[in-house]
């Protein structure tokens, strides 16, 4: 059974864009979200913020989703005056603290998309975590990066 978006009442107070958050025991998934593109579009960045209210770390392990032929972690490297995106194995989040994914650091990396990317709708992810296993997220296909985004 796919897990029900939980809307937290901070979220509906202190945001004004309509956020989404998820639960994987210890682990929140805070409003994963991505760029509408083109039809022709080959990658996606995703991005979303991971908070671990455990005592124990936790470790992203991998994406995958049913709209793409493959996904990957990935992260920026500054390489002189651009950064270049570089593909990690996996992403630690520590006991009690954070791991963003947002524009210009880590993010979920979508290859072949068999579906557009309309603002208003949504992509089905599923996140691999070493200790909180998968945990099945929609991504909320933005029009505009959102003014918000991740401020924490
Ligand atoms: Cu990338």
């Amino acid at each position: 059974m796919r897990p029900f978006p939980f809307i937290t009442l901070l979220a509906l107070l202190c945001q004004p864009v309509l956020a989404h958050d998820y639960r994987a025991g210890h682990l929140q998934i805070e409003h994963p979200w991505a760029l509408a593109l083109p039809d022709d579009t080959q990658a996606l960045s995703v991005y979303f913020m991971l908070y671990n209210h455990g005592e124990q770390d936790d470790r992203l392990l991998g994406a995958s989703s049913p709209s793409a032929t493959r996904a990957e972690l990935h992260t920026h490297i500054p390489l002189g005056k651009v950064l270049r995106m570089q593909k990690v194995d996996s992403v630690g989040i520590p006991a009690s603290g954070k791991a963003r994914f947002g524009v210009g650091g880590n993010h979920a990396m979508l290859f072949g998309l068999n579906r557009p990317l309309v603002a208003g709708t949504h992509l089905p992810l599923t996140l691999e975590f070493e200790k909180a296993g998968k945990v099945e997220v929609e991504v909320f296909i933005e029009a505009d990066i959102p003014t918000n985004e991740h401020p924490h």
